[in-house]
């Protein structure tokens, strides 16, 4: 009895601390500086129910199709990174485009992210008219799958605009790094948009969640076995992509791939990071302090990931009178699928097809 009742009391203070710590993962978190025109109550007047309508349809999306999450959240990263976070990575992808090589399976993953953009775009009509840019429901979209996937709770800088026009090709290139990159190289990319070493470890602890295709690291395994990977997750590779050509995934985070947590970085202590870009984060001297903390300690990584990630969410934001408010995601408001003076298809259907394959956020 007495001990029935001791071992029962234990466990009412631990839930209570279980409580306490994920409330603190959310409020003791530090926020970078909110870029002029943003604010955490935009929609607090004009759409008081977006961030709950966000919430409750991705937690049905997400419990039918667990790869939405880390589409929707690297959809954020790579609208933001090309031409800022203005939602131009959406324009005119209808997914329709068939695939030279045979499909892989997870490829419906990106359209999957980019219609229950558009599926949350017209819910949010429905409540309250057209007020919500595009770019705030990638933005928030990305939020609720950090939180559904177990990562931290955080509160969102509100008030994006939806850019006018996709960015080039070139563009596209130029911003962001391949994942054959090591670190020296992926700072240069990140300092263009002003994030510096300790924002490229926690950004990239993003790779908690997702898979990739043989693609993005069969450069660690032909034509020769990279020596900074782990011989016996080789081995596993090897047995996903026996070649060099072959279509197939696998998940970034070896140990826990559908959870939001900090063993990422377990795997790159191990020399099970999946990437080049990855690994290297362990490798080269000036990131490894970052790994280990990180590694030992899920809330410092969760904390700096909410910064980074709301800094980046704040990259070259159009806000005020700049830009539009998208009626279709997928479309700049009034042009019609014909129109001329905007070749935007070709254009963005390459832009789509180098975001699914070959980038390292
Ligand atoms: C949105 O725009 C895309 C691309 O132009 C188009 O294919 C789609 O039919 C549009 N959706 C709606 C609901 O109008
Ligand atoms: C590690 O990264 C730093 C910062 O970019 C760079 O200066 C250094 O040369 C890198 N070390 C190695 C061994 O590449
Ligand atoms: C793809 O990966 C799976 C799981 O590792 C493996 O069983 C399959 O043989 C691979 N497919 C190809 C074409 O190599
Ligand atoms: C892949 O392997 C083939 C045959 O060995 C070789 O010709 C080709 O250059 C390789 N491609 C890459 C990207 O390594
Ligand atoms: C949505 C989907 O098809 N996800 C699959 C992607 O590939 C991984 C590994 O091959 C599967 O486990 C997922 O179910």
């Amino acid at each position: 009895m007495a001990a029935a009742t001791s071992s029962r009391r234990p466990a009412a203070a631990l839930l209570v601390l279980a409580a306490a710590v994920v409330a603190l993962a959310a409020e003791g978190a530090r926020y970078p500086p909110l870029a002029p025109g943003l604010s955490f109550d935009f929609y607090k007047k004009s759409c008081p129910k977006a961030e709950s309508i966000v919430r409750e349809f991705l937690a049905s999306a997400v419990r039918q199709n667990v790869g939405l999450a880390a589409a929707l959240i690297r959809l954020h990263f790579h609208d933001c990174f090309v031409q800022g976070c203005d939602a131009s990575i959406l324009l005119d992808a209808t997914p329709t485009q068939p695939s030279e090589q045979q499909s892989p399976p997870n490829l419906t993953l990106r359209p999957a992210a980019f219609k229950a953009v558009n599926d949350i775009r017209a819910r949010l009509d429905q409540a309250c008219g057209r007020v919500v840019s595009c770019a705030d429901i990638v933005a928030l979209a990305a939020r609720e799958s950090v939180a559904l996937g177990g990562g931290p709770a955080y509160k969102l800088p509100l008030g994006r605009r939806d850019g006018l026009a996709p960015a080039s090709n070139a563009a596209v290139l130029a911003a962001l790094p391949p994942p054959t990159s090591k670190v020296p190289t992926l700072l240069s990319f990140l300092a263009k948009i002003n994030l510096d070493v300790t924002d490229l470890v926690a950004l990239s602890g993003g790779h908690t969640v997702g898979i990739a295709h043989c693609g993005s690291f069969d450069n660690r395994l032909f034509p020769t076995q990279d020596p900074t990977l782990n011989k016996f997750f080789a081995g596993q590779l090897y047995r996903t992509c026996p070649t060099n050509a072959t279509v197939n995934t696998t998940a970034n985070d070896v140990r826990t791939p559908n959870a939001f947590d900090n063993k990422y970085y377990v795997d790159l202590l191990n020399r099970e990071g999946l990437f080049t870009s990855d690994q290297d984060l362990l490798t080269n001297a000036t990131t490894r302090p970052i790994v280990t903390r990180f590694a030992v300690d899920q809330d410092a990584f969760f904390h700096q990931f909410v910064y980074s990630y709301v800094k980046m969410g704040q990259v070259n934001v159009l806000t005020g009178s700049q830009g539009q408010v998208r009626a279709n995601c997928s479309a700049r408001n009034g042009a019609a699928a014909g129109d001329s003076d905007l070749p935007w298809s070709s254009v963005v259907i390459e832009t789509v097809a180098d975001a699914a394959g070959s980038l390292v956020l």
